[in-house]
Formats: C-alpha cells, structure tokens, sequence
C-alpha cells in the first residue's frame, strides 16, 4: 500500500490510529445494542398468521417464486408499494358495530370546511393513509411489533357535509362517541383543526369523568369564532366550555409566531390555559416541558387527550399544511416528546392540518404517520393500551 505525505497526516490514515481503550466503554449500554437484543423476545405469532390468510386469500404465488410464504395477489402488508391502504394497512372496519373487537381505530375526517387560509385537509386522511403504507408495524427504538402486542383497524371515514360546519360537527361528535363508546382508543386523521370540538364532543360525551388536553401546535386556537363562524381558529374555545374539559387541564405547546390572534390570547388569559411557546422548550428543555404538561393536564383528571397540529412543526419539515408557520418543533424533538406524553396514556388522539394538494414527497402526511405510530408504540411499551376504558360510562370488561 502507498501512502502519501497527506494521508500519512491524515487522521484516517492507518498508521496515525490511535486506538483509546477507554475503561468505560461498555457497547452494551448503547440503546443500539439494548435494542438489538430485545427485538428476540418480540413473538413472530400474528405475522405469520398473516402470511398464512395471505396466502388462502391470495392464491399461492407463481411455481418461479422460492419463497413460499408470497402470494400471487398482494395481500397484507407487502409490498409496500401495493395494495388497497388502509392506515398501515389495518383491516377495514367495514361494519362499524365491529370497532369494538379493536384496542384502537383509526378514523378519518376529510373536513376543511373550517380553514381561514389554505384548504386541502379534506384531503388529509387519504394523503396520510397513502404513505403509511411505508410503514412496518415494529419500531426498533420503542421495541414494539403493534402486528403482535395490539389490535389496530381502520374504520373508514366520517360522511362530513363539505359546506355545513354544524352538521359536520355533529356527525363527527357522532362518529368519535361510537368510537370511544365501543372501548376502541380513536386515532382521528383530520381535517382542519376545527374538528377539535366535536372530537372531543364526541368522547366527553360518553364519559363522568375529567379529560385534559395537550395541545402541540403554533397556534392558540381558543377564539369564539373567525370569520363570524367556528372555524379552525376556534376549537379550544367551545371544547373548553364542556362542563368535563376544563380550560385548566389545557397545555398548549409551541404557541407563537406571528398568527396568534389577540382575541385567541385574551381567552386563554382569561380561562388560564397553559401556553408554552418554543422560547420557553428551548429553555427548560424537552425532559422538563414534558413533565410540565403532563402536570398540568393530568390534574386532577382522569384521562388526557392529544390534539396535536401538524404546523407545530418548523414550516420547513410540513409544508402541506394549512397555516404554515416557521420557527416551530423539530421533527425529533416533538417525537422524543410525544413519548413522554404518551407513556402516561391517552384517551384518543388527533393529528390535524395535513393538506396533500400542497404536501412535497409526502413528508407532510409522512410525518402525520410517524406521530401517531410513536404513540401507539409509546403506550404500547408501557401497557397504556386500553386503559382508557375505565372512564368510558357504564364500561364493564
Ligand atoms: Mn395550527
């Protein structure tokens, strides 16, 4: 091997490798490593019950394929390039009295009757189902196979009426009441964040008990109306006024920006929400706004709520959103602390605001995606799955 003068200097060239055997190197305390070992306790049994109904749905691929488990139809999860999407690709609840065999179910709202700026949400439980079929169901990080440790379905989507917010409110209160009524968790894929409101309508409603809400998003939210209607501007400001939603159990994360109206702060200020904007997560750090939040919306509740806005993001990372707005979340940031949150359980959770017509890549609805199989993966983890069904009014297992 030649070596010249420059790489003989070179820092990567062999001779000058330093080798430090620091004393406390122990590579198994690298999560890497952790991670590596745990997936082997992970059970292998509801994906190869899936290979096998693959395989009698989908006929018994071609004499030329070796391997054997592939079908001739695409079926299930592979590949993921094919295929009728569901979001992640979890059977479709076509009878929605079946929802209750679920621990949780994914329910669109394609509604953007309540967009002030750019529309395009209507479009938003589609453009999300669509990528999340990059998705497999194990997470190397969490630890988790969702295939294996919880039940997930797709219950299709809410008929919403496109040029009537107050019908469209009550059918979506409708939807998410039978939802959480049946003790499947609702995973809703908005729609505008007018749909705040009757979401939370719609589980309030079948419940004695007190729910906090923890609200990402750069925006308040929490005006009476916008454009003399309850637009995506308003859904904190009727929400809170649920005689079980109180202002007080109402954390907002990463308000700020140049589209905080004055109206939507002298509510908060006057109904005492809790607003932390990205200066205050900057400062405190993630560990410590986590626990913040969680202190606050928990208080003497008895469940939590996630209502989280695609736009607390940087406008950089979602550009197919409605309000877009800069200076927000980085992506790993806001996943690192959707994990604390919902490692202390959620009672059902939103992720509004994707519009697709004005989304680059997918990364938008990628990111939608992401957010929501953090959290089920988080509350998996830590057996938060079904526990909100101990506040579900007359609920007996
Ligand atoms: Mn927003």
């Amino acid at each position: 091997m030649q070596l010249t003068k420059f790489n003989q200097r070179s820092p990567y060239a062999l001779n000058s490798r330093v080798h430090h055997h620091h004393p406390s190197f122990d590579k198994t305390q690298l999560q890497g490593w952790q991670c590596m070992h745990k997936e082997a306790e992970i059970p292998h049994t509801a994906w190869e019950a899936e290979e096998k109904r693959c395989l009698e749905m989908g006929l018994q691929g071609a004499d030329s394929i070796e391997d054997k488990s592939i079908p001739t139809f695409a079926r299930g999860e592979l590949p993921h390039y094919a295929g009728i999407n569901t979001f992640m690709k979890a059977p479709y609840i076509e009878n929605v009295n079946d929802v209750k065999k679920y621990d949780a179910a994914v329910m669109g709202v394609p509604f953007d009757g309540g967009t002030t700026y750019r529309p395009g949400a209507r479009f938003g439980p589609q453009g999300i189902r669509r990528i999340s079929a990059l998705y497999t169901p194990y997470n190397y990080e969490i630890g988790v196979d969702l295939r294996e440790q919880m039940t997930l379905c797709d219950i299709g989507d809410v008929f919403t009426i496109p040029s009537n917010i107050e019908k469209a409110f009550d059918q979506i209160s409708k939807a998410t009441a039978h939802v959480f009524a049946s003790g499947a968790m609702p995973i809703i894929l908005g729609g505008d964040h007018s749909i705040g409101y009757p979401t939370l309508r719609g589980i309030a409603s079948q419940t004695d008990k007190t729910i906090g809400i923890i609200h990402f998003d750069r925006h308040a939210d929490i005006q009476e109306k916008d454009l003399d209607e309850r637009m995506h501007t308003t859904p904190w400001f009727h929400a809170t006024n649920l005689p079980n939603v109180p202002a007080t159990n109402l954390v907002q994360i990463g308000i700020g920006g140049w589209q905080v109206p004055r109206q939507a702060v002298k509510e908060a200020r006057k109904r005492n929400t809790t607003i932390i904007t990205m200066r205050d997560v900057e400062q405190l750090g993630l560990d410590k706004v986590a626990e913040m939040a969680l202190e606050m919306a928990w208080h003497k509740a008895d469940a939590v709520y996630l209502s989280f806005d695609i736009d607390c993001m940087d406008a950089g990372f979602v550009p197919g959103t409605g309000w877009p707005e800069p200076g927000g979340f980085l992506p790993r940031e806001v996943l690192y602390m959707l994990g604390l949150i919902a490692k202390e359980g959620l009672c059902g959770m939103e992720v509004v605001e994707v519009s697709p017509p004005y989304d680059t890549s997918d990364i938008t609805s990628l990111m939608a995606t992401r957010v929501i199989v953090d959290v089920l993966g988080t509350m998996t983890a830590h057996g938060k799955i079904g526990e909100h069904k101990k506040i579900i009014r007359g609920w007996s297992a």
